[in-house]
């Protein structure tokens, strides 16, 4: 590229005659000066200086993106602890109204400017919409009390691994056939000792015996509870899939560590056990301020507590007594056949799903869609106000057989928490476990984050070109 010449001052032309350039401050070969060193020399300074200024720009639009994302990132996890509060609220109210909450109150809540939040609740029903809300773990099998027939029904469960659970919760260290002990778990190349004791969260299954992330999660690995893309096309993204146009589940949806309750009826009154001796007068009184006298004789009789008849659940009693169906639901709530103070792992009749209610003893499928049917035409009627009701849809020996490992109640609630910034450009996701016995609290709170987002791809790529989701017309599901 020729250069313009530029003057430059020469001390050997004091006199201001021009020299060979025509110029009269021109380079002069006579002081030793070659021409356009300094013009050469400022350049390179120059071109330094804009590479410097090039580089510096760079690393300041870096510092910026990081900062912005760090801080988009803050503001999930702060809209993610607002969720939480808002969970708690809402299960308060909901305490004291006795009014249930609807789905909406849990789908895209904006917090403010700063972004939004869903409580995912898994959609049992469909693989393909997603579904909010809070779950009910009475509605679940409880790993810590399940029997192994109970486990053993589970979806995707095994032989072995049922067998390993029953070995990992009891205190002793007899092998349960299939199961494992000690003597399994120190050769492991990491070794650990067997547990020996209940597990602490739904997750600890990884560490037992048969146990496989496959068969705790299924093709869900993202545990939104739909089937999304790549769990859908087989080995050409993670996680691998059978690529067949439907969600294999695991069996992680329906079990749980926190269903428990305490043994009173719905006052907070030590229930009567009727397995006791002593029972027999308390019934009597009961029968005797609930039913006219003579009626209350004629139950006494025919239920044989008398004569010192056991029963093995509360609806033994009830076939035994020949009372109807109306009269026990007025002091079923009254009566326990257990002396424990708390009664862990009951599962809720009310709202347990269809896979959930198959894993109890003596169900086949049409008891449990009977039920299920029974359970929606009678939803918020008193009917479902004790357990009674399930002898008004199942025979006598299904019955007796399911009455003391059944409940109406639900006391614990968990809440996936998914956290969006207003940009898209963070999300946080946190699993919650509250229980609502006496004041409620948080028992159990781990981030999910790692699981991937679980929202439609739409959400983040509308939130990233600040759309906002409450725009009509928007469908992002
Ligand atoms: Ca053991
Ligand atoms: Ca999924
Ligand atoms: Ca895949
Ligand atoms: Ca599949």
């Amino acid at each position: 590229m020729a250069l313009p010449p530029v003057a430059t001052r020469d001390r050997g032309h004091e006199t201001g005659t021009p020299n060979a350039n025509g110029c009269v401050w021109g380079p002069s070969r006579a002081t030793g000066h070659p021409h356009g060193t300094v013009l050469i020399v400022t350049l390179w300074v120059v071109l330094v200086l804009a590479g410097l200024a090039l580089v510096f720009a760079r690393s300041v639009r870096v510092a910026a993106a990081v900062s912005a994302n760090h801080v988009a990132s803050l503001q999930a996890e702060c809209i993610a602890t607002g969720a939480l509060a808002y969970v708690m609220a809402r299960i308060t109210e909901t305490l004291e109204t006795g009014v249930a909450d609807t789905s909406d109150a849990y789908e895209a809540m904006p917090v403010g400017e700063e972004g939004y939040f869903w409580v995912l609740q898994s959609n049992l029903e469909s693989d393909q919409e997603l579904q909010f809300g809070l779950t009910d773990e009475a509605g679940k099998i409880n790993l810590n009390t399940a029997s192994e027939e109970m486990l053993l029904k589970l979806p995707g469960m095994t032989a072995e691994l049922a067998a390993s659970i029953i070995d990992w919760r009891d205190t002793d260290s007899d092998v349960t056939a299939g199961g494992a002990e000690d003597e399994y778990y120190l050769l492991l190349p990491t070794p650990y000792h067997c547990k020996n004791g209940p597990l602490e969260t739904v997750d600890e299954v990884l560490l037992i015996k048969g146990a496989s992330a496959d068969l705790l999660y299924g093709e869900d690995t993202n545990l939104n509870g739909i089937l999304d893309p790549q769990e859908n096309d087989g080995d050409l993204s993670d996680p691998p899939d059978n690529a067949d146009g439907r969600l294999d589940r695991g069996f992680y949806h329906y079990v749980t560590v926190y269903s428990t309750e305490s043994n009173v009826d719905a006052e907070g009154n030590s229930r009567i056990n009727i397995t006791d001796a002593s029972a027999v007068s308390q019934v009597q009184t009961l029968l005797e301020e609930t039913f006219k006298e003579d009626r209350a004789l004629e139950i006494m009789i025919a239920s044989g507590l008398s004569s010192s008849q056991s029963f093995s659940s509360i609806l033994q009693f009830y076939y035994r007594s020949r009372m109807t169906f109306e009269e026990f639901s007025q002091i079923a709530d009254r009566l326990t056949t257990s002396s424990e103070t708390t009664l862990p792992g009951l599962v809720s009749v009310n709202t347990a799903p269809k896979e959930v209610l198959l894993c109890l003893s003596g169900l086949e499928e049409a008891d449990v869609d009977a039920l299920l049917a029974y359970r929606s035409a009678h939803s918020d009627t008193e009917q479902l106000n004790t357990i009674a009701w399930v002898t008004e849809v199942l025979d006598q020996t299904k019955a007796t057989g399911i009455g003391s490992y059944i409940t109406v109640r639900s006391y614990q609630y968990s809440a996936d928490i998914v956290a969006l910034s207003a940009n898209g450009r963070a999300f946080k996701r946190y699993k919650a476990v509250i229980d609502t016995q006496g004041t409620p609290r948080v028992v159990y709170w781990r981030t999910l984050t790692h699981f991937g987002c679980p929202l439609d791809a739409q959400i983040v790529a509308a939130l990233r070109k600040g759309q906002p989701l409450t725009d009509a017309g928007f469908t992002w599901r």
